[in-house]
């Protein structure tokens, strides 16, 4: 879905000047939940790889871009996340010439696996009049356009308390407008933004005017965060 400004909406991941941008995809969340004492069985991979791989059929991406959290694992590394996330690169490396991962608050230690494939980790990355950054805390740059990740914003609806569904939310910070995308990760939807608690210093109640976009099928435009309570 075309939402102006020359970005396009694709299921959970935005594009705009060739570049494919998704965030949050949290891989090693099953290695994580086993060291607490969970099982989880391990399909999260291959889950991303077949969205993604249907992403990469209807546009035409030169750039991936991983706006923050491609890990889950803070402060260490976990044998699960070396296999896949360099088999996550492998993969997408078939799809673009390059992948640029924007450092989330999950991200500390990335650099040691994105160096084996030669992948830059920078704190912000900037194209045309976008910059994108991961949202965790409030940078000094800005821009006309700013995409977010980090929150995992998803809604619910009033007739079905109990279902969440995983959004964009796009309205305004200060002069710019701020798109705040949806997770990729499919273990989880999100938290739902209908109740005012929110993970991101760009986010507040006061969001009301935001419009929603729901991601299931297709895009869904949902009208205003206000309309939905
Ligand atoms: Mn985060």
């Amino acid at each position: 879905m075309d939402i102006g400004h020359g970005i396009t909406l694709v299921d959970l991941a935005l594009f705009y000047k060739k570049h494919l941008i998704l965030g949050d995809l949290q891989l090693g969340s099953e290695g994580v939940a086993h060291n607490q004492g969970f099982f989880l069985p391990k399909f999260q991979l291959q889950d991303i790889l077949e969205r993604l791989s249907k992403i990469f059929t209807q546009v035409k991406a030169e750039f991936l871009i991983i706006n923050g959290d491609l890990k889950h694992a803070i402060g260490t590394i976990l044998d699960q996340e070396w296999t896949d996330i360099l088999a996550f690169f492998d993969f997408a490396l078939q799809h673009v010439q390059k992948i640029i991962i924007v450092r989330g608050n999950h991200d500390l230690v990335i650099d040691p696996i994105a160096a084996k494939r030669n992948i830059a980790v920078v704190e912000s990355y900037r194209v045309g009049d976008m910059l994108i950054f991961h949202g965790h805390k409030v940078v000094k740059e800005t821009a006309p356009l700013l995409v977010v990740g980090h929150e995992h914003p998803a809604v619910s609806f009033k007739d079905k308390p109990g279902d969440k569904y995983k959004c964009y939310l796009v309205g305004k910070w200060k002069k710019s407008i701020l798109i705040v995308m949806p997770s990729f990760n499919p273990l989880t939807e999100g938290s739902d933004i209908t109740r005012d608690r929110f993970l991101s210093p760009y986010l507040k109640p006061g969001i009301g005017t935001f419009d929603v976009y729901v991601v299931e099928d297709k895009i869904y435009p949902f009208g205003k965060v206000q309309d939905l309570r």
